[in-house]
């Protein structure tokens, strides 16, 4: 028995990082997965490695900060499998930059993706499990979304939103049977972070932040996945509103 059998979920921001971790393991607990990603080669080619076919797994290429496509992701689930268990509100972006690096158009895209998007893609997943009673959502919050860090001047108040929806929505939903939980991930190793490595700024910023975690490494995407593929499932039937810290100690200290 897998703690996600049976359970109908969408994952968006699936391609790569904490959403593909989050997609394999909700397949190997059981889940059927509509994946969802703004990259449609990328999303391709996670789902071919995961070797699971349309049975379990279904892909909707689409942008969270798009009506439309928010909605389309949501009713994808409904559509194919007639309910929707679980959303898990990943996708984003995370530009690295002080104020005055940081230009009108780079805030308002992030706040289009990792705000907008995230508020579109939660609407539209309480609207089918307010008519079903029961849901559980799970956002993805960050250490950036509960404490300040330098250079993250509008990624961070970004992820402060995720935090604030979460606990806001737990309570407006919570006698309608709707969970509203988030994980709270320190510096995880995805591509996104990988990624920094390759400018001499960034690598100095991933030195410096390993240093911080008290357990003196980054953690692994799959290490994230465990947590929220716990938040989705009824193991947690008795949690809503809460942020659980996935940082190795960065946020206890
Ligand atoms: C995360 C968090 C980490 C940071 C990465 C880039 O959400 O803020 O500390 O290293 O983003």
């Amino acid at each position: 028995m897998g703690m996600l059998d049976g359970t109908v979920a969408v994952v968006t921001g699936a391609a790569r990082g904490i959403g593909r971790a989050t997609l394999e393991v909700f397949l190997e607990e059981g889940a059927h997965v509509v994946a969802t990603d703004l990259d449609g080669d990328g999303l391709a080619a996670t789902v071919a490695a995961t070797g699971h076919d349309a049975d379990r797994l279904v892909t909707v290429v689409g942008d969270v900060s798009v009506e439309a496509d928010a909605d389309a992701m949501i009713a994808k689930a409904v559509d194919t499998w007639g309910r929707l268990d679980c959303l898990v509100a990943n996708a984003g972006v995370i530009p690295l930059s002080t104020i005055d690096e940081t230009s009108v158009e780079d805030w308002d895209h992030v706040m289009a993706v990792d705000g907008r998007g995230m508020f579109l893609t939660c609407r539209a997943a309480i609207r089918v499990m307010a008519e079903q009673g029961s849901g559980s959502i799970v956002c993805l919050s960050s250490i950036s979304g509960m404490a300040g860090q330098a250079s993250q001047a509008a990624y961070g108040p970004a992820k402060f939103v995720a935090t604030g929806l979460t606990k806001h929505l737990a309570i407006e939903w919570a006698a309608r049977g709707i969970r509203v939980n988030a994980v709270a991930p320190g510096t995880i190793q995805t591509d996104a972070v990988n990624a920094l490595l390759e400018s001499e700024s960034g690598r100095a910023y991933v030195e410096q932040m390993e240093g911080q975690h008290p357990m003196g490494r980054l953690g692994q995407p799959r290490e994230v996945a465990q947590a929220i593929a716990f938040l989705a499932s009824d193991r947690s039937s008795f949690v809503t509103g809460e942020v659980l810290a996935v940082d190795g100690g960065y946020l206890a200290q």
